[in-house]
């Protein structure tokens, strides 16, 4: 009997590359990729085929599922929330249509199997849009269902498409008579800020956690765009790819929610700035808030509370902040950047 076939949308990014290592160790799925650009061997060797393409060509997603049975896709392909700010009607596109777009394939492909493919959706703290700075200190940890209104094309994009993946798991086509095993299974959780220790992050507005950490690798200065009060969730890469997959394998009768949070240690960023000094001694941090930047930060959470993605599928967070600074972040990157040197 062939092992499943998985979809990863986005797959050469930052989640990307984590998620296809970690899916060639646990070994349960044979992997089809599909990102802009062509992955690098390392992860080639890992995936059953890989394309490179964009996720708005219906025609080559229509391609990939004629070519494999895919069951189950991770979407991980996006325009993050700086990079959307500066061209919001790409972040649209790309964020909601190209979203659309793997939705409809992914729901065809359940009416051919006659079962439901699991659709697995990374959603953002960038849903929220906490009024105010004061707003955020008395929110504290928030639950899903709080401060809904958020402020980038990238957050109205995520929370948009988290009622989509509803709709098409509960409703879709309901005048129809469409049977339910042709509809998806979408099953989403709500990101904070990610650092990886293997990729430096691109166009997003929690980067300044992981920047500062990359530059200081590199023995380069940095210049923080927020200033040093300013205070998210973050979590260490290896935790968000065992978010997807616990998500992915979790029983759907335990599921009582379309959308879980999920965080692991929450940082403001002059806390981060003083970890990254101790890791790498002389390291260059100064900060130069950018007020519209600061502004987005701001209008996220603290924190997110998790209880429920801990109590339905079991959510429980490997790394907190020492430990993700002391065995995964500090020695990987100090090892990606030794390799790097000797190139
Ligand atoms: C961003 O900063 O846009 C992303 C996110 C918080 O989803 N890293």
């Amino acid at each position: 009997m062939s092992k499943p076939v998985v979809l990863v949308t986005g797959a050469n990014g930052e989640i990307g590359r984590t998620l296809l290592q970690r899916m060639h160790q646990d070994g349960l799925y044979r992997v089809v990729t599909v990102d802009l650009t062509p992955l690098p061997e390392k992860y080639r060797g890992l995936c059953l085929e890989t394309y490179a393409g964009n996720i708005m060509d219906r025609y080559l997603l229509d391609q990939i599922a004629a070519h494999h049975e895919i069951e189950v896709v991770f979407h991980l392909a996006a325009l993050l929330s700086t990079r959307g700010e500066r061209d919001p009607d790409l972040a649209h596109q790309v964020n909601v249509e190209g979203t659309l777009h793997l939705l409809r394939m992914a729901q065809n492909q359940s009416a051919r199997l006659g079962r439901p493919v699991r659709f697995i959706f990374p959603s953002s703290i960038a849903v929220y849009g906490v009024a105010s700075v004061e707003a955020k200190k008395s929110a504290g940890r928030v639950r899903e269902e709080d401060w809904n209104v958020p402020i980038t094309m990238y957050g109205c994009n995520k929370l948009y498409c988290e009622h989509l993946g509803r709709y098409f798991t509960e409703n879709f086509r309901q005048l129809g008579a469409l049977s339910t095993a042709a509809r998806l299974d979408f099953r989403s959780l709500r990101f904070p800020g990610l650092i990886s220790a293997e990729t430096a992050p691109t166009g997003g507005t929690s980067d300044f956690g992981p920047e500062m950490l990359h530059a200081a690798a590199q023995g380069l200065s940095y210049k923080s765009f927020v200033g040093p009060e300013a205070t998210i969730p973050f979590m260490a890469m290896p935790d968000a790819v065992t978010a997807l997959v616990q998500l992915l394998e979790a029983d759907r009768a335990k599921l009582t929610k379309t959308v879980y949070n999920v965080s692991a240690f929450s940082e403001s960023a002059g806390q981060i700035a003083d970890r990254v000094r101790a890791a790498f001694p002389g390291a260059q941090i100064d900060f130069e808030a950018d007020a519209v930047r600061s502004k987005i930060v701001d209008s996220w959470p603290e924190d997110m509370d998790d209880s429920r993605a801990r109590a339905d599928w079991g959510w429980k967070p490997a790394y907190n902040v020492e430990r993700a600074f002391a065995e995964y972040l500090v020695p990987t990157i100090r090892k990606r950047y030794a390799q790097a040197s000797t190139r």
